[in-house]
């Protein structure tokens, strides 16, 4: 076995056959590991400590039951919208309804294509080589499209549903627990897969700046939210390496060596139904395989940083770019969580306010209204935060 892989000729029905016995065995480890369940906070506000002892042993937690039917329509529906509004190819002017496609009113595109079950980054310099192996391209159905889109960036700005979401107190209570009440935002992005269709992220750990710190650390690189608006079933789903997250920078060749495939033994499926959300470490293994099954993914991802990891750190992002996050810049960034727990608020007003430590005494500036979406969340993500 190559990074290139020996396979290279194998239909979607094929691939779907292949990963049949991995599905399996994987649902059985992953359900194994009882680190699921609904997020339970303490009388103070602070989450479980078995949840989080949880947390840090296998690097991942499934919550059940956060996102409720109502809000999960909403999520829904607007990101319904931003695809219909996509243009219907790379660069083209136009949407599927022949309307001016959305996209150059925001200074970051918001749309990413891909080849239907292609792996874009496997075994290529892309990313700054975080993805080894190059992941198996089963050929799609006959009537595939040419293209098909495989993540949307800057959720925030293009859906209200996600800016609420991000408000969410369960969820922002998890952030603190985990990376201290002074947490600080990453990027947004949703990933699609679609049935048939959805590419393959070939396996990785993000992060790319403190590997080899001194004082690294199972949390060195903080961790993503992943909010699920279908069910996350095993053949669409990411896939992770419980533990590895605490073992520094892994081999993946040699994983894929060792595992005789790109079907990492030992490895386990997130799974989980609509509504429901990971937290999962981003120095974990992980990745997708080609979604060669009937059933479509949307994960809403939000990640979030412990401040001593970003504060005044220069780094290069993943297109070489070399920034520094000075406070200046955190304190603009961290203006959207503010927004977003102003927004749910407004949406949801039975529900408990989460409140944010380091922007405690700056809940009228940060008013969500239409004022701040121009001021504030617009291109928002030009700020975005990469370690
Ligand atoms: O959702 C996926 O398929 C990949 C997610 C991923 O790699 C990430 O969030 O870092």
């Amino acid at each position: 076995m190559n990074n290139t892989q020996s396979v290279t000729h194998i239909s979607a029905a094929d691939h779907a056959l292949l990963m049949e016995k991995y599905i399996r065995e994987g649902e059985v480890r992953a359900y194994a590991l009882e680190n699921r369940g609904p997020i339970k906070l303490g009388p103070d506000g602070k989450l479980d400590k078995e949840i989080l002892n949880a947390y840090r042993e296998h690097g991942f937690y499934v919550f059940e039951n956060v996102v409720d039917d109502t809000e999960l329509r909403e999520l829904r529906e607007d990101v319904e919208r931003v695809l219909s509004r996509a243009p219907v190819e790379p660069e083209a002017a136009l949407d599927a309804s022949g309307r001016p496609a959305m996209g150059p009113e925001f200074t970051r595109y918001p749309y990413r294509f891909a080849k239907p079950l292609s792996d874009p980054l496997g075994g290529t310099a892309k990313n700054k080589g975080r993805h080894p192996v190059k992941m198996l391209n089963p050929t799609p159905g006959e009537d595939a499209p040419s293209w098909t889109i495989e993540l949307l960036t800057g959720n925030l700005h293009l859906m209200d549903s996600c800016l609420r979401l991000y408000g969410h107190p369960g969820l922002l209570a998890v952030a603190e627990a985990i990376n201290g009440p002074d947490f600080v935002p990453y990027n947004e992005v949703a990933f699609i897969k679609e049935p048939g269709l959805g590419p393959s992220v070939a396996w990785h750990q993000d992060g790319t700046t403190h590997w080899d710190a001194p004082d690294w650390n199972e949390d060195a690189h903080g961790f993503n939210f992943m909010t699920q608006l279908y069910p996350s079933t095993p053949a669409n789903c990411v896939w992770v390496l419980p533990g590895s997250h605490k073992s520094g920078k892994a081999n993946i060749p040699a994983l894929v060596n060792e595992s005789g495939s790109e079907r990492l033994a030992e490895a386990v499926p997130l799974v989980c139904e609509a509504g429901e959300v990971f937290v999962v470490n981003r120095q974990l293994v992980h990745g997708s395989f080609a979604n060669s099954s009937p059933d479509r993914r949307v994960t809403i991802n939000a990640g979030f940083f412990p401040r001593a990891r970003v504060l005044d750190v220069s780094t290069s992002q993943l297109d070489d770019r070399m920034e520094t996050y000075n406070a200046e810049r955190i304190h603009a960034r961290s203006r959207i969580i503010a927004l977003g727990i102003d927004a749910r608020q407004q949406r949801f007003p039975g529900e408990p306010r989460f409140n944010y430590q380091p922007l405690a005494g700056e809940i009228e500036e940060n008013r969500w209204n239409e004022e701040n979406r121009e001021k504030l969340l617009k291109n928002y993500n030009l700020n975005d935060i990469y370690i």
